[in-house]
């Protein structure tokens, strides 16, 4: 049991004396360190791969931020190269991914291929026992998402023809992936991980209908899954969450990672739910009074004692200051729930 246990303590719904802070990309460019450290590797897939370099990544945001949970460094695309789709991150422009859209060009998923990524959480875990060690995946739809765009996308046009035209081989590739997905968390949780999050970064372009009918069914039999064989705590981050809030409720979640859409205070009234965010990344922008005003503004609005975890409502971006995020976590370490 890590010391500072308040991330699990709020996802159970236990007392706590404040309520727990990470961030989403918390290890990134926005932290010197890390671009010191990325210096080191020629390209961020072998990046990923370098288990020395990427614990210590994961462990910088516990040295200078002291947040009280640590995500492993790794990236939602890793286990695709698995698929046997080429994954390559240009630099300044973005992950790159090649693959034909026809099913038979992929591979069974072999979990052993991503064994560094079990390795690192196993190394994270012994280098520290102070704070929870948080695994990850993206959710089914997110890396589908990719593979047929190809990249990162403005509109997910192709993702969403293929979905309505191709609706066999949509539904037959995100069986894979939850098959997939299933394997390489397991994987995670057996070598320590305390904590599961699910990142569906790309639902807030769909309809509802598209995201009840297409994208919910494979989130609930994935997560069902991993329910029946562990009591690890899940977390289902979505966009377009004010939209979808309703279904999401549904999952076999332990809590929700909403987008800045919804209004907290009203929403930990409405449901039982563990809530993790929702404060706008954009914020970080703004000048430090703003920065704490507004956390402090989130803070206040929430209706309880547990159950609650700060976040951004999406990730940090590289072109943020540090300063400025470490005024945001030290804000909400200082704030007293009354
Ligand atoms: O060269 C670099 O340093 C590349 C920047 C970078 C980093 C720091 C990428 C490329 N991935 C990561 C790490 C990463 N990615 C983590 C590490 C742990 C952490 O500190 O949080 C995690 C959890 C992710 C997850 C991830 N990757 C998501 C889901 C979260 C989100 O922000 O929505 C997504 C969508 C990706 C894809 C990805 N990886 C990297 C890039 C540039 C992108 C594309 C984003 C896009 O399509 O706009």
């Amino acid at each position: 049991m890590p010391k500072n246990d308040l991330l699990l303590k709020a996802l159970r719904k236990e007392p706590v004396e404040r309520f727990p802070v990470w961030l989403m990309r918390q290890a990134g460019r926005y932290m010197r360190e890390y671009r010191d450290l990325r210096a080191r590797e020629e390209n961020f897939m072998s990046f990923c791969k370098n288990i020395d370099l990427a614990v210590k990544v994961s462990l910088l945001p516990l040295e200078l931020l002291k947040v009280d949970a640590v995500i492993i460094f790794s990236d939602i695309l890793v286990p695709l190269s698995a698929l046997g789709v080429e994954v390559e991150f240009v630099e300044n422009e973005g992950p790159k991914l090649s693959w034909s859209g026809n099913l038979s060009d992929l591979k069974g998923y072999d979990a052993q291929e991503n064994s560094y990524v079990y390795e690192i959480i196993r190394r994270v875990k012994k280098a520290q026992d102070e704070v929870p060690v948080i695994g990850f995946g993206g959710a089914p739809f997110t890396l589908v998402s990719y593979m047929i765009e190809g990249g990162s996308s403005r509109d997910f046009r192709k993702t969403k023809l293929y979905m309505w035209e191709r609706e066999y081989d949509y539904r037959r590739l995100m069986e894979l992936l939850v098959d997939t997905l299933e394997s390489y968390l397991s994987h995670q949780i057996e070598a320590g991980a305390d904590v599961i999050q699910l990142f569906d970064s790309w639902t807030g372009y769909l309809s509802r209908e598209d995201y009840e009918e297409m994208v919910f069914p494979y989130v609930s039999e994935l997560m069902g899954r991993l329910k029946r064989r562990y009591d690890t705590p899940l977390i289902y981050f979505f966009r377009g969450s004010s939209s979808f809030i309703d279904l999401a409720k549904q999952l076999p979640a332990d809590a929700l990672s909403v987008d800045w859409s919804v209004d907290l205070s009203v929403e930990c009234v409405r449901s039982d739910k563990v809530f993790q965010g929702n404060l706008e990344p954009t914020v970080l922008y703004a000048r430090e009074e703003t920065v704490k005003l507004k956390a402090l503004e989130l803070l206040r609005s929430i209706p309880r004692r547990t159950g609650y975890i700060f976040n951004l409502g999406h990730g940090l971006a590289p072109d943020m200051e540090f300063d400025k995020v470490k005024l945001l976590v030290d804000t909400v370490k200082s704030f007293r729930i009354n």
